[in-house]
């Protein structure tokens, strides 16, 4: 069997265990292998020569084993790692057990330890004590998690680190005495607020106390690295005492809260409590041996919808740290911020945000160099238990499909939770690579403080009653250690609930409550936004933008479009600038104006319709260019990048970026703008409602491609009606322009505002309408025009004097009224567009209507369902300004459930009756249309 002598160690030990299983069994080994064995038998395996230095007499399966077993420990420790603070079993794996790789302790004990490479073997007698040392690292309190990594080298660094033992006390050591004065502060600050205000709701982090020091350690980390930002995305749990002891807000303000005194004050459990939140709260930390350093600590508001503020930290973190004051693209530097989100391990698998979320890390466009999560695992959902939450055996095993390491870590044990997030940390900082702690806790109370969690969970919480605190473990360690006298921990208890107490005795809650003030936007600043540029501006921008690198061969359809483009500005006056060079020519000036463009949605590079192409592909290497990155007028970096596809994660990321960067022009298209409605709760918890809750001003802007053109029920709406709805306290721009030249003047002036009126804009934008003559525009209209928010009927006001109906209406259907066969025939009617729908243009609709002496009916045209689009929301203001002077008529599909209708034909039957009945409405409604009129 000269075979034989060719075979590895590692196949001569599988040999000899398959011939050790054909002894056995032969009818458990295939049927190759059992012919061989019939006529033959493996010589008795010791090692061969190349096996290093093992004796010579140890036979080759047992080191297999032994091996086999050492790697499974690495790989499948965690499941046997005793990681719940009330002492549940872990689940554990046969691989765990030496006789499973057919080996035995004794067996461990005769071989030597050199069969395991690496630090572990270091003065080690014996493969026995090899496993003893493992199994204290990967199977205690501490469960490593990262087999599933594809990244050889980090898997490796991984195991190094936590074998090595570099980042636990003693190789690097903790001052155990603050940390015990930490978890004081933190206990008693909790026990105080359920003993002074009983039942009241603060969502107390006990049974995971040490989340504040794990978060100290990361703060103190980013420190000590010298980065600029972190931002801590967290939801209820734990919130109030981190805004205590981590933002460093005053307990008199956090007391006067809680007192709720007669003003009507009380601690917002839907809202979290962020509308008293400073949005940058800094915090300093003086360094053990080193300067003080800056470094700004946030919270950013969040609503109580759980998980959403995950991508609006990422958002922030990615704007914190990028430089876009280049010109070119920007640049991002991963050293500069820390995102850190929080989360529910109930939440983390429930919400499809957090998958949205984790799908960001290696995006170009969305990195942030690496989030750390920290599941605060209380191993309950408001009341339902794990085994109802989740198909997993982990609260944290989604991130296992994104590759992304996961320690498990008891939370009673403090120096393993600090050793995680010094590891998580440092992992972050080589790889630039999101990390999760499992941060395994209890509930010591109800989900809040009012409630009785007795109710669902009798057994635990008979456990719980008696468990000790994290506090009152780690003090009794620190005795046992002789580290501290018997007293002290009750001394700096003492100590703490006195600090609190004359807080609580000195509170002044009038003075020390801090409302969110909702900034008032000045007045008329929009209308006196100057967003017209220079024909001899326009025309450099429009050349710079088209030239080429040397050798670069764009596709020849779009080389033809751009050689059109080239003559698009020539005659000032001619109608030949479309809607996706207008945007371009905006941008461009916007960046020659210094101010950074950001723009990302679905397949935004192109343009869901094939109209922008931002990013030129050439046709013979497929390298990328992109021209508004090689403006040599730009003043300020542009970026854009095609989004994963999400719009809930993807609009709250962008949310963020502007909110941290509100200097920057940053924009979000949705493919079609029906698919807006998946993330309704960016728009409704964020967007529009963040200047009123907590007194912020995102500026973020929204293009939702929007019009009825027999698409469906599913491409046509963008959900105006939704936006409308959520339209008060001027909270938001809306508009539905229907030239080139409005939408260029709407996005320069967006980006003049961002600094003085900072407000989300939401932009229905065309489809069919993209490259429409109707649409084009002239070259004076960018250089003269301005942003109107409404435009009058220029035809019919040269003969004011006959038109006796005006008609008003919004956004593409006006292209289909004036394109139609019975506008020609119609010198008495005036078709008047609302550009702009909130903040609702009345006093220009108050002229414009003035303007026609002899008016004797208003109609509202619109292509939506009565139920949908403005008609709704513009309904009321019309009539006020009416005010009983004409009848108001609405013209528009009928009111329906779906958006619009499935056929094609369909659709173009009722576009045409409404049209038609635009025009004349005393027609009477015929059999097939599916429209109404209604008299008001
Ligand atoms: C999206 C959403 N659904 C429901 C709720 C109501 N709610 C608040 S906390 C909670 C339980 C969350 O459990 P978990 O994620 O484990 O966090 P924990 O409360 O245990 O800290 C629920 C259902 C919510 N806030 N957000």
């Amino acid at each position: 069997m000269e075979d034989w002598k060719g075979f590895g160690i590692f196949n001569a030990g599988y040999v000899a265990e398959l011939y050790e299983r054909y002894e056995r069994d032969p009818g458990s080994v295939d049927p190759a292998s059992r012919s061989l064995f019939e006529t033959w038998r493996p010589p008795d395996v010791q090692c061969p020569a190349g096996a290093g230095e093992l004796s010579a007499e140890i036979p080759c399966a047992r080191i297999v084993r032994a091996v086999n077993f050492v790697e499974a420990i690495r790989k499948f420790g965690y499941m046997g790692a005793r990681i719940d603070p009330l002492g549940s079993m872990p689940p554990g794996d046969p691989s765990l057990i030496p006789e499973t790789h057919g080996i035995t302790e004794p067996d461990l004990q005769k071989l030597p330890a050199e069969i395991v490479p690496g630090e572990i073997a270091e003065g080690k007698a014996n493969a026995l004590e090899i496993l003893h040392a493992l199994r204290t690292i990967y199977c205690s309190r501490t469960g490593y998690d990262y087999a599933h990594l594809r990244g050889p080298e980090e898997r490796e660094w991984l195991r190094q680190a936590a074998e090595s033992g570099r980042f636990r006390p003693p190789a690097d050591p903790i001052d155990p005495l603050a940390l015990l004065e930490r978890l004081t502060e933190v206990e008693t600050f909790s026990r105080f607020l359920l003993h002074t205000f009983p039942g009241k709701t603060h969502f107390s982090g006990e049974g995971l106390d040490m989340l504040i020091p794990v978060m100290d350690e990361l703060i103190g980390a980013a420190a000590e690295a010298g980065m600029h930002n972190i931002l801590i995305g967290m939801a209820h749990r734990a919130r109030v005492s981190f805004l205590a002891h981590v933002l460093q807000k005053p307990y008199a303000q956090i007391l006067a809260e809680f007192k709720d005194p007669a003003r009507g004050h009380n601690f917002r459990e839907d809202l979290g409590w962020t509308g008293d939140v400073k949005y940058h709260a800094g915090a300093r930390r003086a360094l053990p041996n080193g300067p003080e350093v800056a470094l700004v600590v946030t919270i950013p508001p969040n609503p109580s919808h759980l998980e959403a503020v995950a991508p609006v930290v990422e958002g922030m973190a990615r704007a914190a740290g990028t430089d876009a004051t280049c010109h070119g693209e920007p640049c991002f530097d991963h050293s500069l911020t820390l995102p850190v989100l929080i989360h529910g391990d109930a939440s983390f698998i429930g919400q499809g945000v957090v998958a949205e979320t984790l799908n960001f890390e290696r995006l170009k466009g969305y990195s942030t160099g690496g989030t750390v999560h920290i599941i605060a695992n209380n191993q309950l959902g408001y009341t339902t238990p794990p085994e109802e939450a989740r198909s997993t055996l982990y609260a944290s095993d989604l991130a296992r499909g994104f590759k992304i390491p996961i320690v498990h870590v008891n939370a009673d044990d403090p120096e393993a939770c600090l050793e995680v997030a010094r590891l998580a940390f440092e992992y972050r900082a080589r790889f630039h690579r999101d990390f999760l702690i499992d941060l395994v806790g209890y509930r010591r109370h109800g989900h809040n403080e009012g409630d009785e969690p007795r109710f669902t969970q009798p057994l635990l919480y008979r456990q719980i009653e008696t468990h000790p605190t994290v506090r009152e473990i780690w003090a009794r360690t620190l005795i046992e250690r002789g580290a501290i006298a018997e007293d002290l921990p009750d001394r700096l208890t003492q100590k703490h609930t006195a600090i609190i107490q004359r807080a609580w005795e000195d509170l002044r809650a009038e003075e020390s409550l801090v409302e969110p003030t909702p900034a008032r936007p000045p007045e008329g600043a929009a209308e006196r936004a100057r967003t017209a540029v220079s024909a001899g501006r326009l025309r450099d921008l429009n050349r710079s933008l088209l030239e080429l690198p040397e050798g670069f061969s764009a596709n020849r359809k779009l080389e033809k479009a751009r050689g059109r483009r080239r003559a698009a500005l020539d005659d000032p006056e001619a109608k030949t600038i479309q809607w996706a060079t207008a945007e371009e020519l905006a941008l461009a000036s916007i960046l020659e104006d210094g101010i950074a463009v950001r723009m990302t949605g679905q397949d935004v590079e192109r343009g869901t319709f094939g109209h922008r192409h931002y990013a030129l592909h050439d046709a013979g290497t497929g390298r990328k260019f992109i021209p508004l990155q090689s403006l040599p007028q730009a003043r300020a970096s542009f970026e854009i990048h095609n989004s994963p596809l999400t719009e809930n994660a993807a609009v709250g990321f962008e949310y963020g970026y502007s909110l941290q960067e509100p200097g920057r022009l940053v924009i979000w298209e949705a493919q079609y703008g029906d698919f807006i409605g998946g993330a309704q709760t960016m728009i409704d918890e964020f967007l529009v409602s963040a200047r009123a809750k907590w007194g912020l001003t995102p500026s973020l802007v929204l293009l939702l491609p929007h019009g009825y053109e027999g698409q469906g029920p599913d491409h046509s709406s963008a959900r105006l009606e939704r936006f409308l709805q959520l339209a008060a306290g001027t909270n938001v721009r809306i508009a539905n322009c229907t030239t080139a030249a409005q939408y260029f003047h709407l996005l320069r002036m967006q980006a003049s505002l961002l600094t003085v009126d900072p407000l989300p804009l939401v932009v229905m934008t065309p489809k069919s309408l993209l490259r429409h003559p109707y649409v084009a525009a002239s070259l004076r209209e960018l250089s003269e025009g301005r942003w109107h928010r409404l435009l009058d009927d220029e035809m019919a006001r040269r003969v004011a004097g006959e038109v006796r109906r005006v008609v008003l209406c919004s956004g593409k259907i006006y292209v289909d009224l004036i394109g139609s066969r019975y506008r020609e025939s119609s010198r008495h009617i005036a078709i008047c567009r609302l550009e702009q729908l909130y903040p609702f243009p009345e006093e220009p609709l108050q002229q414009t209507l003035e303007g026609y002496p002899n008016i004797e009916e208003v109609v509202w045209v619109q292509e939506e369902p009565e139920n949908m689009g403005a008609w709704d929301f513009t309904r009321p203001l019309l009539r006020r300004v009416i005010a009983g002077r004409w009848p108001l008529r609405y013209v528009g599909r009928d009111r329906s459930s779906s958006p619009a209708e499935g056929s094609a034909a369909r659709h173009a039957l009722n576009q045409e009756a409404i049209v038609r009945h635009a025009f004349h409405p005393d027609l009477g409604i015929g059999q097939e249309d599916m429209v109404r009129i209604e008299k008001l």
